[in-house]
């Protein structure tokens, strides 16, 4: 992410950010911070999203059947907040049996990720796997430094690790590009106001 979009995220997204109820380490609930929709709250990140390598490696990733965008939101993993299940996310997409990868997340920090802020736990190799993991399956960490992305494939097991600070919030921007090969019905309200290479790739079926 453009150091001037850093900035700028990071003094506005605290206000878009929304309350609920997340897992708190050790048991009991903490008070969990996301936002879905960016594209109808704001348009700075718009050029990220239609960032030419990002989206020469979708057409790469998702050739013959072509992309589109699939939707963006941001998460704050919070003190004292436990990790996720494992999960892919192409769970999503298993009942209509479409090659692999259907989804690519991309995940932008907004402070850094280290294992005490609850970097995201990535099972390496697991995007072959048949079977589901176990929650105790080896994984590593990726750290990454604010600014940095880290490009999911759907069909690798992960989850966001637990936040062991008392007061580092573990801000990320995530995003996902999805194959052609699915079709859902998208709110077109905001289509209008967006910039023409993010309207074409923003799924219309
Ligand atoms: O926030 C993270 O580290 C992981 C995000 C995640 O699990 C997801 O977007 O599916």
């Amino acid at each position: 992410m453009p150091g001037d979009m850093l900035t700028c995220a990071r003094e506005k997204c605290n206000s878009w950010l929304i309350d609920y109820d997340a897992r708190k380490i050790g048991g009991g609930k903490v008070r969990g911070r996301y936002k879905k929709g960016l594209l109808l709250a704001t348009r700075i990140f718009d050029d990220l999203f239609v960032d030419p390598l990002l989206l020469e490696t979708m057409e790469d990733l998702f050739a013959p059947h072509g992309f589109c965008f699939s939707g963006s939101s941001i998460k704050a993993v919070v003190p004292g907040e436990d990790s996720r299940r494992m999960h892919i996310d192409d769970k999503i997409f298993s009942e209509a049996r479409l090659p692999s990868p259907c989804m690519i997340n991309v995940l932008v920090a907004l402070d850094d990720f280290t294992m005490e802020t609850g970097a995201t736990h990535i099972v390496p190799g697991s995007h072959q796997w048949e079977e589901p993991v176990e929650e105790d399956v080896d994984y590593i960490s990726a750290e990454m430094k604010a600014g940095s992305a880290l490009l999911l494939h759907g069909a690798v097991w992960h989850r966001n690790g637990s936040n062991r600070t008392s007061d580092q919030e573990r801000r990320s921007v995530s995003f996902a590009y999805r194959t052609r090969q699915v079709h859902w019905d998208t709110s077109h309200d905001v289509i209008d106001e967006l910039p023409e290479k993010l309207r074409d790739i923003y799924c219309s079926g």
